[in-house]
């Protein structure tokens, strides 16, 4: 059998090889990816993003549970931003997913940003896709929401649940906008510490003043992760959502195609006369609209 049959059919052996063609972009993993296209769409990938411990990888272990119980198929890409906030934050995620290792039902892989340009929150999509074509029913990607690139990932799925823990105290204001802008639905997460209902009157207070979410209804649901509580809330605020805006993947797809071709065209452009190019700009002994001329002319895509 080829491995795209495989995969079609979930075995877990072809789905890891998949996986570590497109963690390495390889060019097979382009033609892979390609053939799966037609068999994806049917998965909800849920973001779950928040700031650092704010409890992420325990929800999704959770909600893992949850969904496992009612016998749906699980995703989870762990996004390692290999950013100074999160340092070794991703072997503590893995050991602790290996609540599931046995489980073949749950297939985790993490995504690892090896300093590449912008190209994190596509491989984080094409990742998902693959678990999608494999016929998983939900995918759990967990981003520490701290960087443009998990906010680009956010952007990527259907649902995106912001995590929040009490105590932020004012510091709620210094919540990243972007972050606030992408949440379908916030968790509360560490209900069981003190401030729990003042960050949700806070929280309420500054969706009503939000102009992107112009006092619109964002659920907002308290869990306690560490004690299995609130998940099936949780779960229910993001079907419910996902039901509702019955995305049509329209917006994803506009922002797919563009980064694809980006991505193809400075493949194309050997990088390092780029930099020198730079270096030339900069001293101003060069023209960057010339530069940029050129460039397009050489790959022919002048008008
Ligand atoms: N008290 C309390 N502690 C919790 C709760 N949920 C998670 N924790 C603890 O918070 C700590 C961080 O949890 P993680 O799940 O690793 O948090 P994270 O957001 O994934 O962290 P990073 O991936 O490092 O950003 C762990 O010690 C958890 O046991 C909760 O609901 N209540
Ligand atoms: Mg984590």
């Amino acid at each position: 059998m080829a491995d795209i049959e495989r995969i079609l059919a979930g075995d877990l052996r072809a789905m890891a090889r998949a996986a570590t063609a497109i963690e390495n972009r390889t060019a097979p993993a382009e033609a892979l990816l390609k053939e799966l296209f037609p068999h994806t769409g049917k998965a909800t990938i849920v973001g779950i993003t928040g700031p650092p411990g704010a409890g992420k990888s325990t929800l999704v272990d959770q909600l893992t549970r949850t969904l496992r119980g009612q016998a749906k198929s699980i995703g989870i890409i762990a996004v390692d931003p290999s950013s100074p906030f999160t340092g070794g934050a991703i072997l503590g995620d893995r050991i602790r997913m290996q609540s599931h290792h046995a489980d073949a039902g749950v297939f985790i892989r993490s995504m690892a940003t090896r300093g590449r340009m912008g190209g994190l929150a596509a491989g984080t999509f094409e990742m998902a896709m693959l678990m999608d074509a494999a016929g998983r029913d939900v995918i759990l990607v967990e981003t520490v929401g701290v960087g443009q690139d998990e906010i680009e990932i956010a952007r990527l799925a259907d649902v995106t649940a912001v995590v929040l823990v009490p105590g932020m105290g004012d510091d709620i204001q210094a919540i990243k906008a972007g972050l606030m802008e992408i949440a379908d639905v916030f968790v509360i997460n560490k209900a069981d510490q003190a401030g729990a209902d003042r960050l949700e009157l806070e929280l309420k207070a500054m969706l009503q003043i939000s102009p992107q979410h112009g006092g619109l209804d964002v659920p907002i649901v308290k869990t306690v992760a560490s004690e299995g509580q609130g998940s099936c809330e949780a779960l229910d605020a993001i079907f419910a959502i996902k039901a509702a805006k019955s995305s049509d993947g329209v917006g994803i797809w506009k922002l797919r195609l563009r980064e694809m071709i980006r991505e193809r065209l400075l493949e194309r452009l050997p990088l390092h006369e780029l930099d020198e190019a730079a270096v030339g700009v900069a001293a101003r002994r060069q023209n960057p609209y010339a530069v940029v001329e050129e460039w397009l002319s050489r790959l022919k895509l002048t008008s």
